[in-house]
């Protein structure tokens, strides 16, 4: 059939194709082209959409770390759900099982023993945590718009979409020759959450604005006719009472319109444009302080943010995102797939080239952890801080034999390691919850948390032993301490997080065991996340994760206390520790072996997410494939035989283990995955499924990998580049040793690089298997290109 000759604008053509050559519009069809030339220019840093959401997982989410809303962009009906991060089930409670201590020795002796099943009946009845499950995190409820002059069937040219460079979600269609536009952001410096209304004619905005909330005590009252409170209390968890009171506070500013109310829902007529601003609080303080007065903090916000205009509120949101958004920008290529809406560019990415997709779920990681962990507030949980119920998956907590550890893989690379601020306050603050949680359930100096815990920073083993009763979870979070000086080389954080390092230590000190059959320094009880040996239940002495967590917590205490003069005797106990650790074991399948025998085979799962035994290929870098050839070619055996495909999370930390293989196709290949419908839902959020947040992060972690690494001192370029990417670039990386790098590559080969050190010394690059000393200094950046390197 001949194509009709309707010329595509050349200035269009070239938006929508970034530079593709003409003849992919042919590839699309030419109506699909010709609707393409129709829509404005795709935006890199957009996410975008044709119909408004029905599923929370359609919504569009904007947050600044404290609060958030995730937006419908519903035209006769629109949803804004809420959350505050500091609104968990529960109160103030000390979980520790006073009989734990008395049964421990006994504990230990079934597992030396092999008596697997009968450890985790005893270790059930005797050791585990009370109550045996951890708080959930809460939502606020919804704050719905509804606008009783909108007929959303006659509306046309609906699009809704979140800027995440400009950190603001809108909606805007057209109805009886009208032009509407709805716009959201969260303001860290306003601490509200701003919505506008808007229209092209004046009088055109009417809205019906009325609270939900689905936890079990809550209220709204009206103040004037222009202000809504949502107030309650936040739910039990099982016996332990509720102890936070919260409040919601919505005021409208609608300059030309009749405000009212029936003591309930607020309505506004005939107004020019409406401005809501939400503010929301609870009486949370610290995990043994609940004082706090939501009342007085939400009205101080409102008070403050209502001295200002939605754009000066918005543009300053902008600004203060864009101080740390823009320090890192990526360019993968792109392809006509990008012109698509979002949704439909996850439907097809299995199929498609897209590799603006990749760089779009890149710099959204970012967007998602800027928006839901800034200084002072709660960290990212396992939904970031996007959640709609009162007891979310797996309690909406943070989950530490990966989850939030997860999380915060991108922050330091992608450089935002302000992010990281609460997660350091979160672990200074298990610091002291867990000392008493060493001594009541250990009698050990120190201390230590378990698999999970919640905001009142409980550290017992939960929800059964064979998934809780893992002493390892404080140390994994400590080498985020470590890797944050690393980072940074900030003499003075390392002086605050060195006693955070040297308790954690201080526990195994107090805990380890001698294996009695290899005379090696073991964890007992233990077990590998959360994985079943095969022989009757997870619980094992001495697992590979926790004896290369533990590898690594000794490495950098000692290695902390070195630099800051601090070495003493119990410095010299945790080097000495460190040596008697079981080392890691190559069994009979070529594999690196998850326990202290040779079980894999046998494993309960042989295909299980969790890798937790690679830890030490990555995140860590004690296995390498040049330091450590056969460990790390036991690694690759072991990730064949656990396979590619798991879920959100486990799927993106494949892709980060292929990188440090330097295996870049087979990343590159899984994270196709990862981006395509089973893995990431319309909205980008990372599929478990259900809705994880850490998938995302650890997405946005793996394609770091893939461009720029660190070993010991090395800066290394292009190690795992998959042949998808031949040509492209990355802005503003960080790397250990305090360095930045831009970097750019053309035909799959460097084309230049340039590292700036913040801390001057000497650091190594190296590319294509060479390698090049530079020196680095303040104020002074280095370039290379390929030719270096001849
Ligand atoms: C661990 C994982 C699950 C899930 C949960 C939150 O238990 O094994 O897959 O991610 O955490």
């Amino acid at each position: 059939m001949k194509k009709p000759k309707v010329p595509v604008p050349a200035v269009t053509r070239r938006a929508l194709l970034g530079g593709a050559s003409a003849t992919t519009l042919v590839a699309l069809g030419w109506n699909r082209a010709q609707a393409l030339a129709d829509e404005p220019a795709p935006k890199v840093h957009e996410l975008w959409y044709r119909a408004s959401a029905t599923e929370w997982t359609e919504a569009l989410p904007v947050g600044n770390g404290r609060i958030s809303a995730m937006v419908f962009g519903g035209i006769e009906s629109e949803r804004l759900q809420l959350n505050e991060d500091t609104l968990w089930a529960g109160g103030p409670y000390n979980p520790a099982n006073p009989k734990a201590r008395g049964s421990m020795e006994a504990l230990r002796e079934l597992i030396f023993d092999g008596k697997y099943s009968e450890a985790e009946t005893f270790a059930n009845a005797n050791v585990m945590a009370t109550p045996i499950r951890q708080a959930a995190y809460q939502t606020v409820g919804s704050l719905m718009l509804d606008m009783p002059d909108i007929a959303a069937a006659q509306a046309s040219g609906y699009r809704r979409s979140l800027d995440i460079d400009s950190a603001l979600s809108e909606t805007v269609f057209t109805l009886d020759g009208v032009d509407y536009r709805r716009r959201v952001v969260a303001s860290p410096a306003d601490q509200v959450i701003a919505v506008h209304l808007s229209a092209s004619k004046r009088g055109r905005i009417g809205c019906k604005l009325s609270f939900t909330c689905p936890l079990k005590q809550w209220q709204v009252a009206t103040e004037g006719d222009d202000t809504v409170i949502l107030s309650g209390q936040n739910d039990p968890h099982g016996q332990i009472p509720g102890a936070l009171r919260f409040e919601g506070r919505l005021r409208v500013l609608a300059p030309g319109g009749r405000l009212s109310n029936d003591g309930k829902t607020l309505s506004i007529e005939g107004a020019d444009e409406v401005t809501l601003l939400i503010a929301m609080a609870t009486s949370y303080r610290r995990f043994d302080d609940v004082s706090g007065d939501p009342g007085v903090i939400t009205r101080a916000q409102i008070e403050k943010a209502s001295r200002r205009s939605f754009r000066q509120i918005a543009d300053a949101a902008a600004v203060d995102h864009r101080r740390l958004f823009r320090r890192v920008s990526i360019d993968l290529g792109t392809s006509a797939a990008a012109a698509l809406p979002t949704d439909a560019r996850v439907r097809q990415s299995e199929i498609t080239d897209d590799p603006a997709l990749a760089a779009l779920y890149f710099q959204y990681g970012r967007y998602l952890l800027i928006s839901s962990s800034r200084p002072g507030s709660q960290p990212a949980s396992l939904q970031g801080i996007w959640n709609d119920k009162p007891n979310p998956p797996w309690g909406g907590k943070y989950t530490i034999n990966i989850n939030t550890e997860m999380n915060y893989w991108p922050a330091e690379p992608t450089n935002l390691p302000e992010c990281v601020e609460p997660l350091i306050r979160m672990v200074s603050e298990i610091a002291i919850t867990g000392e008493h949680m060493a001594r009541e359930m250990y009698g050990a100096r120190g201390w230590v948390t378990h698999h999970n815990t919640d905001l009142w920073r409980a550290t017992g083993p939960i929800d059964g032993a064979k998934f809780g009763l893992w002493p390892t979870g404080g140390a994994w979070l400590c080498t985020h301490l470590w890797e944050h000086y690393e980072y940074s080389l900030d003499r003075a954080f390392l002086e605050r997080a060195y006693p955070i390092l040297h308790g954690a230590s201080l526990f195994f000190i107090d805990t380890l065991q001698v294996d009695p059959k290899t005379g090696h320094l073991v964890t007992n009880p233990s077990l590998s996340p959360e994985a079943g040996h095969g022989h009757g239940s997870s619980l094992i002495h001495g697992p590979t994760m926790d004896m290369q967590i533990l590898s690594d917590l000794f490495d950098q205490t000692v290695a902390a206390a070195r630099i800051l003069g601090k070495e003493d005797d119990l410095t010299r106990q945790f080097a000495d520790a460190r040596k008697r650790l079981l080392p890691m074991q190559i069994g009979k399948q070529g594999q690196l072996q998850e326990w202290p025998y040779d079980w894999d085979a046998g494993a309960d799962d042989i295909s299980h997410r969790h890798v937790s035994h690679l830890y030490g290929l990555y995140p860590s870098r004690l296995i390498d494939v040049e330091r450590t050839p056969e460990l790390a070619q036991a690694a690759r055996r072991s990730l064949d035989i656990r396979g590619d495909k798991a879920t959100g999370w486990a799927t993106a930390w494949r892709i980060n283990l292929w990188a440090r293989l330097r295996d870049g196709d087979r990343a590159h290949g899984i994270l196709k995955f990862l981006l395509g419908p089973e893995r990431t839902y319309p909205n980008m959020f990372d599929a478990h499924p259900p809705f994880q947040i850490d998938g995302n992060f650890g997405g946005t972690a793996g394609i770091v990998e893939m461009i720029v690494q660190n070993h010991g001192d090395v800066i290394e370029l292009l190690p795992a580049l998959p042949s998808a990417w031949p040509t492209g670039s990355i802005q503003g990386l960080r790397t250990r040793g305090a360095c930045n790098v831009d970097i750019a590559w053309r035909d799959g080969r460097l084309d230049w690089v340039r590292i700036h050190g913040r801390v001057a010394g000497k650091r190594t690059v190296k590319w294509g298997g060479r390698t090049r000393e530079i020196a680095v200094a303040p104020g002074r950046a280095t370039r290379l290109t390929a030719r270096d390197f001849a």
